[in-house]
């Protein structure tokens, strides 16, 4: 059994306190905190948690009782907990980005390399996804060759929250495919390029708050390109596609099976309407393996996302919106991996 130090009430949090309170069995949440109060104690009254309510996330992080901590706190937020959970030798699991910038992302490589040790585990879901894992299973068996280039859908049906800006089509949006992207090619990034497209009138956020849709180019060091949509205001569902082109073959992500209804003169599929829906299984099988290898006493390994990934995402995310803001291509060069990641 693993007791839980969780930090951050909001939607993504409470998604998952209900996830390790009622479908892992192998924790229990001890202690909870949240700069909001009142959102710590409501999810403690909602999910029935036997949980104490800290003052603050350093607290919480050096509670005798707590073995691991869970973040989903905002973006801007994580670095000092992180920071603390490496000093504490306390295994974290932190929601993506792991912070808000390559910089920041760096201290956190930084502490681990100092401990000698990984702690910090990235939620970056999609690596759990079964059909990604059935494409990096593909990809990594060869058998359609080295990848040469490839296009994904990042479509949400609506912008995640009024307070969504420009910014956060690359920082919350785009950093998924900064992570799965590099996962899958198993590449370093080489460059990167944003164009944003026509505005939809449709987006609640105005496009002086919210430009968007944005086109990702992105190049890897290898010479592969592959280009990413991100449409934040497609209204009609939560589409995540992607289509790799290898040396004598595709690979594509599969839809999620729904079944085919036929009526009223059409023939249709239903599709997820939000990220909760559509990876309801990925986040369940990559808390379960955070649980797993913390109650095993392992670091994480395989298709956890490390901090190094997270500082990896982080950077390109960086440069993405360098091109944002500054138009053009923008170079991405990262330092050498410490051997504690190889
Ligand atoms: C949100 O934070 C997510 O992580 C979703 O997967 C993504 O599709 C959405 O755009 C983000 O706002």
């Amino acid at each position: 059994m693993v007791n839980i130090g969780f930090i951050g009430c909001g939607q993504m949090g409470r998604d998952h306190i209900d996830r390790i309170a009622n479908r892992m069995g192998n924790a229990h949440i001890v202690a909870i905190y949240d700069l909001n109060r009142a959102a710590a104690e409501k999810a403690v009254a909602d999910f029935g948690l036997d949980a104490k309510i800290c003052d603050s996330a350093d607290e919480l992080i050096h509670a005798p009782e707590v073995d691991a901590v869970v973040m989903a706190s905002r973006n801007d937020a994580h670095l000092e907990p992180l920071l603390a959970c490496i000093e504490a030798g306390k295994p974290v699991f932190t929601e993506k980005p792991m912070t808000i910038d390559g910089a920041d992302s760096w201290k956190v490589v930084e502490a681990e390399v100092k401990a000698g040790k990984k702690l910090v585990q990235v939620g970056f879901n999609r690596r759990y996804d079964t059909g990604y894992e059935q494409m990096k299973e593909i990809i990594d068996s060869k058998q359609i060759g080295e990848l040469l280039c490839g296009d994904c859908r990042h479509f949400n049906a609506q912008a995640a929250t009024s307070y969504y800006r420009t910014d956060n089509v690359v920082n919350d949006t785009l950093i998924h495919e900064c992570d799965i992207l590099h996962y899958l090619f198993d590449d370093d990034y080489k460059a990167v390029e944003i164009k944003c497209a026509r505005q939809n009138r449709l987006n609640p956020n105005g496009a002086e708050n919210l430009r968007e849709p944005q086109i990702a180019i992105i190049e890897f060091q290898h010479g592969a390109i592959v280009t990413v949509e991100a449409n934040v205001n497609c209204q009609y569902g939560y589409d995540i596609q992607c289509r790799l082109v290898g040396e004598s073959g595709t690979v594509s992500l599969p839809d999620v099976a729904t079944p085919e209804v036929r009526q009223a003169e059409r023939i249709y599929h239903s599709i997820s309407s939000d990220w909760f829906a559509r990876f309801l299984d990925a986040y369940d099988k990559e808390m379960r393996a955070f649980l797993n290898r913390v109650e095993r006493g392992e670091e994480p390994s395989g298709q956890m996302a490390t901090a190094w990934d997270g500082y990896v995402a982080n950077v390109a995310a960086d440069a993405m919106l360098e091109s944002l803001h500054n138009g053009g291509r923008v170079e991405i060069s990262l330092p050498e991996r410490p051997a504690l990641y190889a």
